[in-house]
């Protein structure tokens, strides 16, 4: 199973700094060799367990048996044909999952991408031609991918848009609703905080589409207050404006629905899906209300690989496999295992602010204790970056995310027994108690 040319981590690290660019970062130095429903080990035999699931993908587990025997069937048959110039059924079977799986029983087509950048670039695209309006609002703390349209609806510079700019025209950033930093504001009272900036300088007119996180990711789980999403979509569909629910990360069960849209019964006009679609293949899609996605003219949406058949075969085998082992109630009881031991960690330690998310998508703020003001306790991303690299040296991989770089976040892949989970849990333990704030 092991390549032979593999010597050890020390020396791909070496290889590596020969090779890679300096742009790309990772966040373990040790080099991958094998990964299954929990863990990861290296190349020198050293395990980890995995609560980052390649940020929210491989929630089927890495290698998942179903989506090996799909691939390896697929690519024996035929690896590329390019579904703009000889069709498949896969790409047409991948479609009508996501048509009958995101929010709204109303009429839907859909398109395949590669990336979730991309699929956010179409999603983007799609409500400008069909409204033919040009601004989008974004949010603060937003995370949309790092291509020039999706650098510019990112809110966070550094890493992301540091000295790369200039950034594409008309879009809009607004506030958030997050509640420990915004003193609480209700849903409500956070919604018409950002829709009368909206109206006063954008102009309801002119707003093609607004476009959130249900749940936000990179930019720190965080989740808005209830009622917040359901206003947004009113005004949108009161105003002529698209509501785009960028669902990459919170999709494909993760927040222990289909799509984090459904805990408020939210309804995009348009979703953007990627990450957990497809057990670690490269796809992405945007779905949306039929008269949408058709008033496209033919051959102004594409790409040589969008929907490639083997990420296709992949995709229909980890949904299928969603179902079958019910994914959905997976992420439920996986975070009545994490919320309570957070939260019990959370009365321990002073300086955990917050413990929040859903489903298998949690995550605990780190904050300096006792500094509560009106944007909130001020954010320790020092004791975040020590309690991670803690728990890395210990045997567990999580992940950081949040503007303030304070944020430790969970994504376990849906599979993990109780037994690792719990496992990993002791482990954070272990590091927060090592960690002085
Ligand atoms: N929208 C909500 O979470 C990707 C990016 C990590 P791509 N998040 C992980 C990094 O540092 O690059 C993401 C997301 C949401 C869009 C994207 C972009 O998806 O597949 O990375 O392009």
């Amino acid at each position: 199973m092991r390549d032979k040319t593999v010597t050890s981590s020390e020396e791909l690290h070496k290889r590596r700094g020969a090779a890679v660019s300096r742009g790309v970062s990772s966040m373990l130095a040790s080099y991958v060799e094998h990964a299954s429903g929990g863990t990861l080990t290296d190349v020198d035999g050293r395990e980890w367990i995995d609560f980052g699931s390649g940020i929210a993908v491989t929630s089927i587990g890495n290698s998942a048996p179903r989506v090996v025997e799909a691939v390896k069937a697929q690519v024996e048959r035929f690896t590329h044909t390019c579904f703009m110039v000889a069709p498949y059924e896969s790409y047409v079977a991948v479609c009508e999952q996501l048509n009958s799986l995101t929010p709204g029983d109303h009429d839907k087509r859909s398109a395949l991408f590669n990336s979730g950048a991309e699929a956010v670039e179409n999603a983007v695209k799609i409500a400008r031609h069909t409204t033919g309006r040009q601004a989008v609002v974004a949010f603060d703390h937003a995370y949309h991918g790092r291509t020039n349209l999706t650098m510019a609806l990112t809110a966070k510079s550094m890493p992301y848009k540091h000295r790369f700019g200039p950034f594409a025209g008309e879009i809009y950033r607004v506030p958030m609703s997050y509640p420990l930093r915004d003193g609480g504001l209700t849903g409500a009272a956070a919604a018409a905080r950002s829709l009368d900036l909206i109206e006063k300088q954008i102009g309801a007119e002119n707003v093609a589409a607004v476009l959130i996180e249900p749940i936000q990711g990179e930019g720190g789980f965080v989740v808005p207050a209830p009622g917040f999403l359901p206003a947004l979509s009113a005004w949108a569909s009161a105003n002529g404006a698209l509501l785009i629910a960028d669902e990459i990360q919170t999709g494909f069960c993760r927040t222990g629905d289909w799509f984090a849209s459904e805990h408020e019964s939210v309804v995009p006009d348009l979703v953007t899906t990627a990450k957990g679609i497809a057990g670690g293949l490269p796809l992405a899609g945007v779905t949306g209300r039929t008269d949408i996605m058709d008033a496209i003219h033919p051959g102004g949406l594409g790409g040589t690989y969008g929907g490639n058949p083997i990420a296709c075969a992949a995709a229909l085998a980890s949904i299928e496999t969603m179902r079958e082992l019910d994914l959905c109630s997976a992420a439920r009881r996986l975070e009545t295992v994490m919320r309570p031991r957070l939260n019990e960690l959370a009365t321990r330690h002073a300086f955990i602010g917050d413990v929040r998310g859903r489903g298998a998508m949690i995550a605990i703020e780190l904050v300096e204790p006792e500094t509560d003001g009106p944007g909130g306790p001020t954010p320790n991303a020092s004791a975040t970056q020590a309690v991670a690299k803690a728990c890395h040296a210990s045997g567990l991989l999580v992940l950081t995310c949040g503007t303030y770089g304070n944020v430790l976040r969970f994504l376990p892949p849906l599979v993990m027994p109780d037994d690792t989970l719990n496992r990993g849990l002791d482990i954070l333990t272990e590091a927060l108690a090592s960690t002085t704030s």
